[in-house]
């Protein structure tokens, strides 16, 4: 046997190919500047920290964007998270390494930490989904396997990009327990849907349209 391990990267995930990841850099924009533009939205500044509706800038409050849009599928820091060389180890992993995807997306999110895309993943996706990546975070919760999967679009000054899956989880759950959200409009173009909003700064788009990506499943060694 070899005494060459293979080497674990930071986390596996899908990568968007380049020209579908300027254009949902630039549907992410679009999102922000509508959503703040909504009379519903400048009311409800409080949970983002702001007083006064002239100082808020969304754009500018999610100061940090990711240098590369993904999906993250196991985060292993190296091989020093749990699970990871179980993981790494799969069939359908080393199988699936390189290979190209569409994404679905089918909502995108703001909160007064993070704004993301909410993937729905698909069958084939699903069995490169850890079995617990939502215990992992939630561990008092149950949710449908993929519920976590998203996009981080932006992150405000001092959160970490992990928080964006934390906070789909928190629609989620409250969806879980009947909670709806407020209806409160509507956005046209790109990311035509249905605002909703849901306490705390929470407000999600339901996309009429959902938006397809196209990917490729690798690893980022960084
Ligand atoms: O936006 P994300 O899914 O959140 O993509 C980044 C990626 O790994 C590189 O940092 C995600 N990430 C960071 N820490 C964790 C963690 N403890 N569990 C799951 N995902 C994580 C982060």
């Amino acid at each position: 046997p070899s005494l060459e391990k293979d080497l674990l990267p930071l986390y596996f995930g899908w990568f968007l190919a380049k020209r579908d990841e300027d254009s949902l850099r630039k549907t992410s924009h679009e999102f922000l500047e509508q959503l703040g533009n909504l009379k519903a939205f400048k009311k409800r500044l409080q949970a983002y920290g702001y007083e006064d509706k002239h100082k808020l800038d969304l754009l500018k409050h999610f100061a940090k964007t990711p240098n590369i849009l993904h999906c993250t599928s196991k985060f292993c820091d190296y091989g020093k998270a749990a699970g990871s060389e179980e993981y790494a180890r799969q069939e359908v992993v080393k199988k699936s390494y390189s290979k190209g995807y569409t994404l679905h997306i089918t909502a995108l999110f703001a909160t007064p930490r993070t704004v993301g895309a909410r993937l729905e993943l698909t069958e084939e996706q699903l069995l490169l989904w850890p079995l617990d990546a939502e215990r992992e975070v939630m561990p008092k919760d149950t949710f449908p396997r993929g519920s976590r999967a998203h996009v981080t679009l932006g992150t405000a000054a001092e959160v970490q990009d992990v928080q964006t899956g934390i906070d789909l989880l928190e629609f989620i759950k409250l969806q879980q327990a009947g909670r709806e959200g407020e209806s409160l409009g509507e956005l046209t173009g790109s990311v035509a849907g249905k605002v909703s909003y849901f306490d705390n700064g929470l407000w999600m788009v339901n996309l009429s349209r959902k938006i397809e990506v196209k990917s490729i499943f690798s690893g980022y060694y960084g």
